[in-house]
């Protein structure tokens, strides 16, 4: 936490935050310049090219997804490099374009308020004198690898890369709901942040989290990412970190925190992130008029990283392979590999455990069948026994997908 101290230590002496967040925020405001290379994400419904930039505040080469506002995906070789996924390079989603370009540390403020007994408004240097937990956590859109939809669906059209892992720290929320004393009867709360809608009348985006959940002492309110401070397009200066939960829920430049008598029945509760009430919100192609339920826990996912899709290698009898698993709402019980395209499996030998809702690496070395295609696949089970099926699901939102992803390679 070196770094991150050395910053915050420095805050404590200027008037105003004027780093990488406000330097970003010009940036930002001008608009990147547009790059240079392309990439291809194999998106089944073709389409597939994205451009390459590395213009963002506080971002390095990312893939360009859309510019107002920032949608950037990070590109999977990435994820080789290590389990942790570097702030520089960690993906960035935001629904309004009107972000804060730079924030005033010594004025920021939390409010805790609603079905509570005592109202707070916690400065950001109160923030920092609490009791601090660090816990590694995967981000992961709910919408991640929608653009393998088939058929497409409307939205984002990610690849695999609108996740990331990092080690956020910062303080329990239960730590300030109990200090601001939950009245009896409280049944959600709700988090509400610095971004604005553009257009007049559009919902600002909150999200609400039953009172048990939001109490459970592990949701955290992170100031923290992987040693440092946020970076502004993160969510600086503090975000919601819910383990085991899709990052709807992570609200970013988190300002407001609302303790509800009843549940939220606003836009991004209500409408938005509702996913089919069937097992693994999984409906026929088309489907319209079925239950919902708001999107929640994730699900088990794996993928091969050593290895590019479309990569050409030279034949040899067996090949090193290695990659990245998540269990989802628990831990990696094993991940298993495959070179035949699902017909014979190999067990995988899985790296250090960083916690149950962390990337894992997994490492082998596989035979390959023959010279030519070679469709690789990996299984993860998690640790309550559910295992990644082989089926992709289809939803309308393009939620949730989870099954056993392929990548082809050659080998002459
Ligand atoms: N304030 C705010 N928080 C937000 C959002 C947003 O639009 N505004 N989008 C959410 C969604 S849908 C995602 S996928 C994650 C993305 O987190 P990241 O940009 O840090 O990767 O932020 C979440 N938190
Ligand atoms: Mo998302």
């Amino acid at each position: 936490m070196d770094k991150l101290d050395t910053w915050l230590a420095a805050q404590s002496s200027r008037r105003r935050f004027l780093g990488q967040a406000a330097l970003g925020g010009a940036a930002l405001a001008a608009g990147p310049a547009l790059a240079q290379s392309l990439v291809d994400l194999h998106l089944p419904g073709g389409n597939a090219g994205r451009p390459m930039t590395s213009a963002f505040p506080g971002k390095g080469s990312m893939i360009l997804q859309r510019m107002h506002p920032p949608l950037l995906e990070t590109p999977m070789e990435v994820f080789d490099r290590d389990v942790f996924t570097p702030n520089d390079q960690f993906f960035v989603r935001w629904h309004w374009a009107d972000i804060p370009t730079s924030i005033d540390v010594d004025t920021f403020r939390l409010t805790v308020r609603g079905h509570v007994n005592r109202p707070l408004s916690i400065s950001l240097a109160q923030l920092l004198r609490l009791p601090r937990v660090e816990m590694a956590a995967v981000n992961q859109c709910s919408g991640n690898s929608r653009g393998l939809f088939q058929p497409r669906v409307p939205g984002a059209q990610w690849g695999n890369g609108a996740m990331g892992n990092a080690k956020w720290l910062g303080v329990r929320l239960r730590d300030i709901l109990d200090f601001a004393g939950v009245k009896p009867g409280a049944v959600q709360v709700r988090f509400g942040a610095l971004d604005q809608p553009v257009v007049a009348g559009a919902p600002d985006f909150e999200k609400a989290l039953d009172i048990d959940h939001a109490h459970d002492g592990e949701v955290m309110i992170a100031f923290g990412m992987n040693g440092e401070q946020l970076p502004l397009l993160n969510g600086f200066p503090c975000r919601l970190i819910v383990p085991g939960w899709y990052s709807t829920y992570w609200v970013k430049m988190l300002n407001d925190i609302e303790v509800l008598p009843g549940p939220d029945d606003e836009y991004w509760m209500a409408k938005a992130y509702k996913i089919p009430a069937t097992p693994g919100a999984n409906v026929k192609p088309g489907a319209k008029d079925f239950p919902t339920v708001p999107i929640n826990r994730m699900i088990p996912r794996s993928w091969v990283t050593s290895l590019g899709e479309g990569q050409a290698i030279a034949f040899d009898q067996t090949i090193p392979l290695g990659g990245i698993a998540m269990g989802g709402d628990c831990g990696v019980a094993k991940v298993d590999v495959s070179t035949d395209g699902g017909r014979t499996w190999y067990h995988t030998r899985l790296g250090p455990d960083h916690g149950k809702y962390s990337f894992r690496r997994w490492d082998t070395q596989v035979p390959l069948p023959a010279r030519g295609n070679v469709r690789l696949m990996s299984r993860c089970w998690n640790t309550a026994g559910v295992a990644q099926p082989m089926a992709p699901i289809w939803n309308p939102g393009g939620f949730m997908r989870g099954n056993i992803e392929t990548t082809n390679i050659t080998a002459s």
